[in-house]
This record gives structure tokens, sequence and C-alpha cells, in this order.
């Protein structure tokens, strides 16, 4: 069957948008994500985007990881659909709701001088309990600051849920952090039932922090928006920063915001990289070249 997708970026963390509003297709997604995000054999991105109708907000969305697990959320990709649905004039609200796993949150597209700045998305609340997250091993309360055993070393961890688990490691000296060797031992370590994002996180000063990460099905990207959200609250739960910080991704920066009311405040960029079609082959499970 023909598919038609658009591929978006935002701070180079990049998706295959499908806009299934018109159709009820049920195909098997995890296989077309794994296809589909494949770099040499594929379109080529860190994740496959669902854009889906709902029944309780605007839209809904459906994120598939690069290995085909379907995740709770995306901060950079809820952007990228927000900057999609507006420009197709699918919706006439410059706020407006998405469902996802992780509840329904609220982007905003943010104009300055006429042309679309930045897209900014209520995020909604961290979790921080442990079952929550979840994170076994550290009773029933906040991880904050403790060790975990990954490579014959101990990391101190921080664990914090924007729907989908984070694990945070702050170090002095970013570029020296092994985040390739053992972020996919973190990944998968026992710990973490659900597997887990990994970032690594130095603090600048208290209004800058600098991050990589290595994403769950996904390995290294160039950038996580919950991941930044989750950093952001781990910082300020070590004392390391205040409330409001750019997080410096390797692929750009975004700007957040724990407010008062709990709510995390994520504002970045979304830019469109081009359309197509692909065929697919669903008994086959295979794209056709
Ligand atoms: O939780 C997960 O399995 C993530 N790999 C999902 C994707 C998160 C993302 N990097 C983000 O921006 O929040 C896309």
């Amino acid at each position: 069957m023909k598919l038609s997708f658009t591929k978006w970026q935002g701070c180079g963390n990049d998706f295959i948008l499908l806009d299934c509003l018109q159709s009820d297709m049920a195909l098997d997604w995890s296989a077309l994500a794994g296809c589909l995000c494949d770099r040499h054999y594929g379109i080529g991105a860190d994740g496959l985007i669902l854009i889906l109708p709902s029944d309780k907000a605007d839209f809904r969305m459906r994120i598939f990881n690069t290995d085909g697990s379907e995740a709770e959320m995306c901060g950079n990709g809820i952007r990228c659909f927000a900057h999609y649905v507006h420009d197709k004039k699918l919706c006439q609200k410059n706020i407006f709701q998405i469902e996802t796993l992780a509840g329904v949150l609220q982007p905003e597209i943010i104009y300055q001088n006429g042309i679309i700045a930045a897209i900014r998305v209520d995020m909604g609340t961290p979790h921080l309990k442990a079952n929550d997250i979840p994170v076994h091993g550290y009773g029933d309360e906040h991880v904050i600051g403790q060790p975990l055993k990954a490579d014959n070393h101990s990391y101190l961890i921080t664990c914090v849920s924007m729907g989908n688990p984070h694990c945070i490691i702050f170090t002095e000296k970013l570029d020296l952090f092994p985040l390739a060797a053992i972020g996919s031992i973190i990944e998968h370590h026992p710990a973490f039932p659900q597997r887990t994002n990994v970032e690594c996180v130095e603090v600048i000063d208290r209004t800058h922090l600098r991050m990589r990460v290595w994403e769950r099905g996904a390995a290294i990207t160039l950038a996580c928006g919950t991941g930044a959200c989750a950093s952001l609250v781990a910082a300020v739960l070590n004392g390391l920063s205040e409330r409001r910080a750019d997080i410096q991704l390797d692929g750009g920066t975004l700007n957040i915001e724990w407010n008062k009311n709990d709510h995390i405040y994520m504002s970045g960029p979304a830019k469109h990289i081009f359309s197509g079609y692909c065929l697919w082959n669903e008994e086959k499970g295979e794209l056709i070249c």
C-alpha cells in the first residue's frame, strides 16, 4: 500500500509523521517503525509518529521507537506534530490538546512578527515516586542522587518520569562521559522494569545545562524533549539549577520551566524536512523498493 509521510525534526531529533486522521488503517506499527526509521534501508528517523483522531482531545499521538517499542510520550515529536496540524489547518486554534499515553498535553504555537517562533508545550507534571517511574530497589519514594552499579562503576542517579522513564546522571565533564558504552547497560538494567532513557547532564550555571541522551529503543540521538524536562527537574531536586533553564542538546537548545503549579513547559523549534510516499508490503512487513 502507498503510505504518504512527512518528515520533521526538533533539535535534530527526527521523526516520520503519518497522518491517520482520515483513514482507520490498522498496520503492524512496530514493524513499520523499524523499517521506515532505518537510516540505510528506509527513510531514516529516530521514531515514527501517528496523527490520530481523539474522543477526548483535538488529536491523539502515538510514538514508536526505532526498535518497534511504543513510548508513552515524545517531547520533540509533539512539537513537530503541533506544527504540522497547524500548517495543514487541521486545527484553527493556537492552543490545543493532544492525547498521549502520558495524558492530554497542550501545545501552543508562539508567533513573533507573523512567523512561528517556537512551540511551547504544557508537558503536564513530572512523576517522582519510584513505582510511577518505574524503578526498583530504592523503596517507594523519590530516587535522588542514589547509587546504581553499571559496568563496574557506581553512578549517582536521579529518576524522573515525564510519562516515560528517565535516569539522569550529573557529570562535570560531559564530553568524557561514556554514554555510548553505558547507555544500553542502564537502559536494560534490572532496576528499570520498563527500561529507561538515560541522560548525562553537565551544569554550566544555574540557568544553563548541557545534556546528552541515550534513548530507550533508539540509542544516542541529538536531542530528547522529555529528557530535557526530566533533567531540569532532576537539577532542581539536586539543588543545581533554577526552575527555568536553557538545556543545550547536541542538536539545539530547549527552554524548560518547572512552574509553581508543578507543570513543566517546554519551548523549542520544529521544522519540516520533506514529504513523500513509500510502498509498504503489509503481508511481508517490508518496504517495496
Ligand atoms: O521513552 C522513550 O522510549 C523515548 N525513546 C521516546 C522518545 C522521546 C523523545 N526523544 C523526546 O523528545 O521526548 C523523542
